[in-house]
């Protein structure tokens, strides 16, 4: 008889318990963190070699899931972060955003009203953000509650990175006080590692890497410093297609040098700059933590695009190697195994159908995005089969590439017809794109 009255008394406390959680149901919240040109093989969960520390970027790794092919689309400007950004705010692919060459033609005009701030407005999210400033899909930008931009590439707290985790830190610190229970999104930009990489002295340090601005002298080897990328090049084979490009020759620090010291110190200074904001993430979540908000809030980590530094005798973004048309992506939450990684095969464009998704909302018929939840929640591998990828900022028609299960191909037509080239690699055997000269 006791056992009887002990197993209906379970079963009304596990009623009630199910209703309490269903009953309220609290919507999750988003945090989504974007850097500003950072290569996912920086990176140790991209790249095991290298000496980058980020605790808590590996955390979220460890946490949640690592995506091995997100791609961002591509850019028909030498400003790269542009296209990239408004891919990220309204999911439309590359020839359909409302700043395309023929917008006109290919982007319907009510796009604003569905970019990623105005539709979790609408759903009563209270929606925050920060960021640099400019290069970016400005209209999209002002739609969130609460905007703090400016562009924060100096060594201190106040001009770098930690002006930015400032602003999120004060906004949750107010939502505390007040007692707000809405679900929240924000978007925590950063101005780095973009150029000028000023990290912080210590940082700096840590990589063996100077502020370096003399053009006249090289800066010094320290053997702290990264090690040269494994797919470095002297030069790159042909013409990149966009003469007088200013990543390709006026970054300071850089400039047209490609020598060991000169990539060794920028990579330093790159290094220093992402630890740096690695710090600022490990401060918004512990905060997370300690408002008990952490477990129902999806994170999301990415950068607008990679970036060469060195690699293929590269220095910019304006090109279609997976150092720099591939991003980092990681993404934590509820339901998403810790620890686990999939391809993918993601583009930027894609992250609005996915938040919708992950929250419960309707994703608007503006979004050519594909909600890749079914990746995240471990039901599928990849989002596409194929994955196309576009630079023509320079002389035209430009790069195009194309990638399909291991195979990947690059086709250049620039330079007045100049430079016609074709690469194809095997990504499974050549991961790095070695070419002939390496
Ligand atoms: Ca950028
Ligand atoms: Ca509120």
């Amino acid at each position: 008889m006791k056992t009887f009255q002990l197993i209906l008394a379970l079963i009304a406390v596990s009623l009630l318990a199910a209703t309490a959680i269903f009953g309220e149901e609290k919507r999750p919240n988003i945090l989504f963190i974007i850097v500003d040109d950072q290569s996912p093989q920086d990176l140790k969960v991209y790249n095991p070699s290298s000496i980058q520390d980020t605790p808590n970027i590996d955390r979220l790794a460890a946490e949640g899931m690592t995506l091995d092919a997100a791609h961002h689309m591509g850019s028909f400007s030498g400003a790269v972060c542009t296209p990239s950004r408004h891919m990220v705010m309204c999911g439309r692919t590359v020839w359909h955003l409302p700043n395309a060459p023929k917008a006109k033609d290919t982007c319907p005009p009510n796009v604003i009203d569905n970019v990623m701030a105005e539709v979790f407005n609408r759903a009563g999210y209270d929606t925050m953000r920060t960021c640099k400033k400019g290069n970016s899909y400005g209209a999209a930008n002002e739609k969130f509650s609460v905007v703090h931009d400016a562009t924060k590439r100096g060594g201190t707290p106040e001009t770098g990175s930690a002006w930015h985790g400032d602003r999120v830190m004060d906004y949750l610190n107010e939502r505390e006080s007040s007692g707000d229970e809405d679900p929240f999104l924000i978007y925590f930009g950063f101005s780095h590692p973009h150029d000028v990489r000023d990290g912080t002295p210590e940082l700096l340090e840590k990589y063996g890497a100077v502020n370096h601005t003399d053009r006249e002298v090289l800066p010094a080897l320290n053997e702290k410093q990264p090690a040269l990328p494994i797919n470095w090049l002297p030069a790159h084979p042909f013409h990149h297609g966009h003469p007088g490009l200013r990543d390709e020759v006026k970054v300071s620090g850089v400039w047209e040098n490609r020598d060991h010291a000169t990539i060794r110190n920028e990579l330093g200074r790159e290094f220093a700059c992402n630890e740096y904001i690695d710090i600022q993430i490990g401060r918004v979540l512990e905060k997370l933590e300690a408002m008990g908000e952490l477990d129902n809030t999806y994170i999301f980590y990415t950068a607008d695009h990679g970036m060469a530094i060195g690699r293929h005798g590269l220095q910019g973004k304006q090109n279609l190697y997976e150092h720099t048309w591939k991003v980092p992506f990681i993404v934590k939450g509820p339901g998403i195994e810790g620890g686990s990684r999939a391809d993918g095969n993601i583009y930027l464009l894609d992250v609005l159908s996915t938040m919708c998704d992950l929250s419960g909302l309707e994703i608007p018929g503006t979004s050519e995005g594909i909600s890749f939840k079914p990746v995240l929640m471990g039901e599928k591998e990849v989002t596409r089969d194929v994955l196309y990828g576009v630079y023509n900022g320079g002389t035209k028609p430009g790069m195009r590439c194309v990638k399909k299960g291991d195979w990947k191909l690059i086709k250049y037509d620039v330079m007045e017809g100049e430079v016609r080239e074709t690469q194809l690699f095997n990504l499974a055997e050549n991961p790095e794109e070695y070419l002939e000269q390496h």
